[in-house]
C-alpha cells in the first residue's frame, strides 16, 4: 500500500435534510460522509445538519447557519468545512465569502462537498495508469466550472509523470501532482491528451476483453456497494490477493479471475469498485470503460452488507447507478454477505424479506457453496438462443459452438450450416460475425428487482 495519510485534516461536516423526521437519514448519510473524510485521512471535529424543505439555493444551509458553523469550524481549528451534497459552483462561491476563504491562502478554511471528497478518495486509491487518469477526467470536470477565473490555483490537476503525494490535503490530491498554476487553455489542453491517453488504455483494455472472450468464458461480476466485500468474496473464491480494507473505495481497478463452477464450468469473476449514494456523475462518466464490464457481464452478483440497519437503502442505491450505466437488465443474484454479524433474529427477518438472497460471510468462508450452487442454476437460466449461418469452410467454428454451448437445432443450408445455440450471453458474442438473429433469456423468476420488492 502506498498510502499516505493526508496531514491531520480537521473537518465540520455540514448535511440538510427536508424536515425533522428525517434526522435518522440525515445522521446516517453523514455518518456515511465521517466514514468517506476519515478514509481520506481526516478527522471529524464536529458536525451540523440542518432541517429545511430544500437547501438554500445560495448557501445550502441559511446564511444565518452558515455563519454559525464557520464561526464553530474556526474556534475548534478545522482546515475543512465538508458539505453532505454536491455544491452547485455559486454555492461553493457564496459560502467561501461567508467564510472569507481566500482559496489562494494554502492554510485557509477550506469548503469541500460531497462530490470533491469522494473524489479525492477515488484520487488517493488509483493505483493503475487507467486508474489515475479516469479520476483525473473527474476531478478536471468537477472543477472546469468552479474556477474562479484565470489563473486559479490548479495544482492538484498535474502531468501524468509527477505520481507524487507530496503533502497534498483534503481536497486537493491527485493522481500525477504538479504543483503548477495552469490557466483555462493549459486545463483544457490536459483534458484533451487525458481523454486521448485514457482511449489508448481503453483500445488496450479491448484488446484484452477480446482475448478473454476468445476462451468464450460466461462472465460475472461483483457489483455493490462500497465496504460490502466484494473483493474479501474474490479472495474467497479464488487467490486473487485482492486488498481488503475496512475503508471505502478500496477497489477501483477491474480484477478478474477464473473459477470453476461445482459442474466444472470455467468462468470469469471480476471484482470491480463500489457505489455509494449521491456517486458523482463525473465519475461514473470517467469510469464508463470500467463499468462497461459489469454490462456486459452474463450474470451480476450484487453483494450486500446484510448487517446495514437497511440494507434496502444501499441495494436502491446500486440498483440506481446500474440502471444509469445501462446495466439495468443483466440478471442478478443477492448475496447477503457479513451474515456472521447478524443475531438469529435478525438473520430470520431478513430471509423473510429476501427469500431468494443467499446468506454467506465471505470472511469465515460461510455458504460459499451453495452461493456457487445458485451462481451455477442463474447463468443456466440466463442462457440466450442465437441462429448463425456458418459457412462450410469454417468447421471450426461449427465445433466450438458445440463444445461451448448447447446446439439445439442444426441443418444444411445453401450456403452454409443453420446453428441454432443456447449458451450464456459472452459465449454467443464471440461467434456475433455469424449471427443471423438473437433471442435474449426469457425473464426469470429471480428477475433483475431484489429480491422481496
Ligand atoms: N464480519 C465480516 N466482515 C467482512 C465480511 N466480508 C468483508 N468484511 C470486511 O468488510 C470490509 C470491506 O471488505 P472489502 O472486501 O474490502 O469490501 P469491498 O466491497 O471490496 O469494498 P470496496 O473495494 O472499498 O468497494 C473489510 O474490513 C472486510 O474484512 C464478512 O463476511 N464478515
Ligand atoms: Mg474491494
Amino acid at each position: 500500500m502506498t498510502t499516505t495519510e493526508a496531514p491531520s485534516e480537521r473537518v465540520v461536516l455540514v448535511g440538510v435534510v427536508r424536515s425533522q423526521a428525517q434526522l435518522d437519514e440525515g445522521n446516517e448519510s453523514l455518518d456515511e460522509l465521517a466514514q468517506l473524510a476519515a478514509t481520506a485521512g481526516a478527522e471529524i471535529v464536529d458536525r451540523f445538519i440542518q432541517a429545511r424543505p430544500t437547501p438554500d439555493p445560495a448557501t445550502y444551509v441559511g446564511k444565518g447557519k452558515a455563519m454559525e458553523i464557520v464561526e464553530q469550524a474556526r474556534k475548534l481549528k478545522a482546515t475543512a468545512i465538508v458539505f453532505d451534497d454536491e455544491l452547485a459552483p455559486s454555492q461553493g462561491r457564496n459560502l467561501e465569502d461567508v467564510a472569507g476563504v481566500n482559496p489562494l491562502a494554502p492554510d485557509a478554511l477550506k469548503i469541500i462537498d460531497r462530490t470533491g471528497l469522494i473524489l479525492d478518495v477515488f484520487a488517493q486509491h488509483a493505483h493503475s495508469a487507467e486508474g489515475k487518469l479516469q479520476v483525473e477526467l473527474a476531478q478536471i470536470n468537477y472543477m472546469v466550472p468552479r474556477l474562479r477565473g484565470w489563473g486559479e490555483v490548479m495544482s492538484r490537476i498535474g502531468g501524468s509523470g509527477g505520481g507524487g503525494a507530496s503533502g497534498p490535503s483534503l481536497g486537493t490530491r491527485g493522481p500525477g501532482e504538479t504543483k503548477l498554476e495552469i490557466d483555462r487553455r493549459a486545463i483544457a489542453r490536459r483534458l484533451k491528451k487525458v481523454k486521448e491517453e485514457l482511449k489508448e488504455v481503453d483500445r488496450t483494455r479491448q484488446v484484452k476483453n477480446r482475448q478473454r472472450e476468445r476462451t468464450g468464458l460466461p462472465s460475472i461480476s461483483l457489483v455493490g456497494y462500497t465496504n460490502a466485500g466484494k473483493s474479501t468474496l474474490l479472495n474467497a473464491f479464488t487467490d486473487a490477493g485482492v486488498l481488503v480494507q475496512n475503508k471505502l473505495f478500496s477497489t477501483l481497478d477491474p480484477v478478474s479471475r477464473k473459477l470453476e463452477l461445482p459442474d466444472g464450468r470455467p468462468v470469469v469473476l471480476t471484482d470491480t469498485v463500489g457505489f455509494v449514494k449521491k456517486l458523482p456523475h463525473q465519475l461514473v462518466e470517467a469510469f464508463k470503460s470500467t463499468l462497461e464490464q459489469t454490462i456486459h457481464a452474463d450474470l451480476l452478483l450484487h453483494v450486500i452488507d446484510a448487517s446495514q440497519t437497511d440494507p434496502n437503502d444501499h441495494i436502491e442505491a446500486v440498483n440506481q447507478v446500474l440502471g444509469q450505466i445501462g446495466a439495468g437488465n443483466v440478471p442478478r443474484l443477492l448475496a447477503m454477505n457479513q451474515a456472521d454479524k447478524l443475531d438469529a433474529d435478525a438473520l430470520a427477518g431478513l430471509k423473510n424479506q429476501f427469500p431468494d438472497a443467499l446468506f454467506i460471510s465471505a470472511l469465515r468462508g460461510q455458504g460459499l457453496g451453495e452461493l456457487l450452487e445458485a451462481v451455477s442454476q442463474a447463468l443456466s437460466a440466463s442462457q440466450a438462443v442465437a441462429e448463425y449461418l456458418v459457412p462450410f469452410d469454417r468447421g471450426d467454428i461449427r465445433s466450438q459452438m458445440h463444445d461451448l454451448g448447447e446446439v439445439i437445432q442444426e441443418s444444411g443450408a445453401e450456403d452454409g450450416w443453420r446453428l441454432t445455440v443456447k449458451a450464456p450471453r459472452s459465449v454467443l458474442g464471440r461467434f456475433g460475425d455469424f449471427a443471423v438473429s438473437f433471442t435474449p433469456p426469457e425473464p426469470q423468476e429471480n428477475g433483475d428487482k431484489p429480491a422481496g420488492e
